[in-house]
């Protein structure tokens, strides 16, 4: 048979934690599946790509895609101190070196690179592009609200001043409302991640700070977000910005679901158990890939279930299985299922999923309001997550914070029984289908979202080609 020659060769770069490679490994997948003759190195870490590219989670991977490992800028020998971001700052220092020497032997294995797409955090990528001569589209992957904390943190700092100069107290001022800003009008300066305000902070919060002042110069910004689910003066903001804005739909899902996915992508037998449940019935629960989840709030919410006997489906990374109450497992065998890693997109897509109990991390809402799935807040005090949350109950009205704000086995049993059983539950179910009623129409085939995404595929094949 003859060789397949690519056109074009595209590099994709990751910030590799939590679940950013994840999800633009998702979007890379969409790319390469829309543009079969374009060749797309992916450039993580080698521990990132490894978990990525394992037999499990990479069924459906297209052959035009390959992985490429980087340094993660971890010194051999190195004694971690156990500082939150130590592993992200390691790995912000090695960059963009690492990046310029992943690309240069994807280049050399495939030929000239023609586009970078990487993650938005990546804020030098600008600048290697610029080197190639090529263009850059970074990938915005938390929600589009975010983004406006970032590009107006200069204003949202003095915002802080200006509230004590009035004579507030610090506390007061946190609590203003950024009426201001666009996108985040009815959230207050408490409700932001620190990384986007405190720029003294560490090496990946300086980084951030430079995410308003960088993005604007790329040639197009893509966003994993709809159009419509954008509030006006955020959008026209966004746009005015960036005008190459591209909001290309939620990057980690297909709408609609794709029909039923084969066995090998469960791995965990978490699809086939749903099954066997009954309709709207089963508690998802999952905090996400990075989160330090307080341990004592996981041994209540396991009581909750276990004394109240509530349908779970638990996705709980290994390294916290052994928090759980001993013999948990085997007493809750009969109504709950704890898996280390589930297919999460289809798990929330399955009818027998009632509620999502969540950290609230950008992919995790979204795939919840795209299955009109209400949502029970545990937002931990981590980037995004505390804002997400305030959108969802406040602005969405799809969820509630879990009563009390941390989990305890009252109160969260409290917020079960208001989501699967009361009037006021009824209600937010309802403002979910809505939710994802809108989301169906802004991903039908005409829509803005189905628009941009071709948009993209057209630039991406549009450069040098091979
Ligand atoms: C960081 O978020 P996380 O990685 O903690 O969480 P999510 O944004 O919710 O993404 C988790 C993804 O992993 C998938 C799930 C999501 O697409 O479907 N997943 C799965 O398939 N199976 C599982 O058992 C568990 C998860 C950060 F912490 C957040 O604050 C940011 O909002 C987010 C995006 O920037 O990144």
């Amino acid at each position: 048979p003859t060789k397949w020659v690519p056109k074009h060769h595209v590099a994709a770069m990751a910030f590799p934690f939590g679940s950013h490679p994840l999800a633009l490994l998702n979007l890379v997948k969409k790319l390469a599946m829309a543009a079969p003759d374009t060749q797309f190195s992916f450039l993580s870490t080698e521990d990132s790509n490894n978990f990525l590219f394992s037999a499990s989670k990479a069924t459906d991977l297209p052959n035009n895609i390959k992985p490429c490992n980087v340094s993660d800028g971890v010194p051999m020998n190195h004694v971690f101190s156990g500082r939150p971001t130590e592993r992200v700052d390691l790995f912000v220092k090695a960059a963009p070196d690492n990046f310029r020497k992943g690309l240069e032997l994807a280049a050399t294995e495939i030929g000239h690179i023609s586009c970078l797409i990487t993650d938005a955090f990546l804020v030098f990528s600008g600048a290697i592009a610029e080197d190639l001569s090529v263009p850059w589209i970074p990938v915005w992957l938390p929600l589009a609200h975010s983004l406006s904390a970032h590009i107006y943190s200069d204003k949202i700092r003095q915002y802080c001043a200006i509230g004590g100069n009035d004579g507030d107290t610090e506390s007061s001022s946190k609590r203003k409302i950024l009426e201001t800003i666009p996108g985040l009008a009815k959230i207050s300066i408490e409700d932001l991640p620190l990384e986007a305000l405190n720029d003294k902070q560490s090496l990946f919060s300086s980084m951030l700070n430079l995410i308003g002042n960088v993005l604007p110069q790329a040639n197009a910004l893509v966003m994993s977000f709809y159009d419509e689910l954008c509030p006006k003066s955020l959008l026209d903001d966004l746009k005015s910005r960036c005008p190459g804005l591209l909001n290309v739909g939620f990057v980690t899902i297909t709408i609609p679901p794709p029909p039923l996915p084969l066995s090998n992508t469960d791995a965990t037998g978490c699809l086939s158990w749903l099954d066997s449940q009954k309709t709207m019935s089963v508690a998802y629960i999952s905090f996400g890939t990075v989160a330090n989840f307080p341990h004592n709030e996981i041994k209540e919410l396991a009581e909750a279930l276990q004394e109240n006997r509530i349908p779970f489906l638990w996705s709980l990374r290994e390294n916290l299985r052994g928090i759980l109450p001993d013999g948990f497992i085997e007493r809750t065998r009969l109504h709950g299922k704890v898996v280390p890693w589930a297919p999460q997109a289809q798990v929330l897509a399955h009818k027998s999923i009632g509620v999502h109990v969540t950290h609230c991390g950008a992919n995790s809402v979204c795939e919840s309001i795209a299955n009109g799935i209400p949502m029970i807040c545990r937002p931990v005090v981590f980037a995004d997550n505390v804002t997400n949350a305030k959108k969802i109950e406040d602005i969405w009205k799809v969820g509630v914070r879990v009563d009390g704000g941390v989990i305890t086995k009252n109160g969260v049993t409290k917020s079960l029984e208001l989501i699967m059983v009361h009037e006021q539950g009824r209600k937010i179910r309802s403002k979910a289908h809505a939710l994802q009623e809108l989301l169906l129409q802004a991903a039908a085939p005409n829509g803005h979202a189905a628009q941009d995404f071709k948009t993209l595929v057209e630039i991406l094949s549009s450069n040098q080609a091979l």
